[in-house]
């Protein structure tokens, strides 16, 4: 693969995931950053370079685009050590890549957001500040009780699960306001994460 184009937002741990992945593959590819509310965001859209309307969007070399981040994860991490190879754990590793998207996501993520984008600041009331605290606690709660028995989410190796869950996760307390204090294998877990080799901070392409 080369050539690749990432359309990506910034800020966003959905981004972010794809750029953590090509960074620790080691992968090159050509950034588009598109940030949110910014006119280059409005232009990928209006130009289609984002068929389903959201970032990430990644442009492969014959023109096909990828979206969604676990589609996009799962593509790149093809034959790579991040892909366990027999089909029960990948079924594994995918059951945490949809517990992301379906329930930690929706509520880790969304309180970030609501914290930290000005245009989304008149959402953040406190019954919902509260509501999407006491959902994430325990939404983290599940996580942190996961590795009681293991280093990673899925196996004895870090594989996709592991950067799917990261994106959001390492930024629960400092943007989503999260009692981190709380998931102290959490913290190990993303210790971990970032000691790994051409590891990439969030903040590396703001
Ligand atoms: N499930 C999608 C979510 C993508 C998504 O919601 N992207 C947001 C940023 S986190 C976006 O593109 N926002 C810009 C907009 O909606 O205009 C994924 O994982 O890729």
């Amino acid at each position: 693969m080369t050539d690749l184009a990432l359309y990506s937002m910034p800020s966003s741990g959905n981004s972010y995931k794809v750029r953590l992945l090509l960074a620790l593959l080691e992968h090159p590819y050509r950034h588009i950053p598109c940030e949110a509310n910014s006119p280059a965001l409005a232009q990928a859209k209006a130009d289609g370079h984002l068929p389903l309307g959201k970032l990430p969007a990644l442009h492969l070399p014959d023109g096909t685009i990828l979206s969604e981040s676990g589609a996009i994860l799962w593509y790149l991490g093809q034959g790579t050590p991040w892909v366990p190879e027999t089909p029960l754990a990948q079924a594994q590793m995918l059951a945490w890549m949809f517990f992301e998207q379906n329930r930690h996501e929706p509520v880790i993520a969304v309180r970030a957001s609501l914290n930290c984008y000005p245009h989304l600041a008149d959402q953040a009331t406190p019954e919902v500040m509260a509501r999407l605290a006491d959902e994430g606690h325990a939404i983290l709660s599940v996580m942190e009780n996961a590795l009681a028995h293991s280093p990673w989410f899925a196996g004895d190796a870090p594989t996709l699960a592991d950067i799917a869950l990261y994106g959001y996760t390492h930024t629960a307390g400092s943007r989503g306001g999260f009692d981190m204090v709380r998931f102290p294998r959490l913290a190990a877990w993303c210790a971990r994460i970032a000691a790994l080799p051409g590891y990439r901070g969030l903040d590396a392409d703001a």
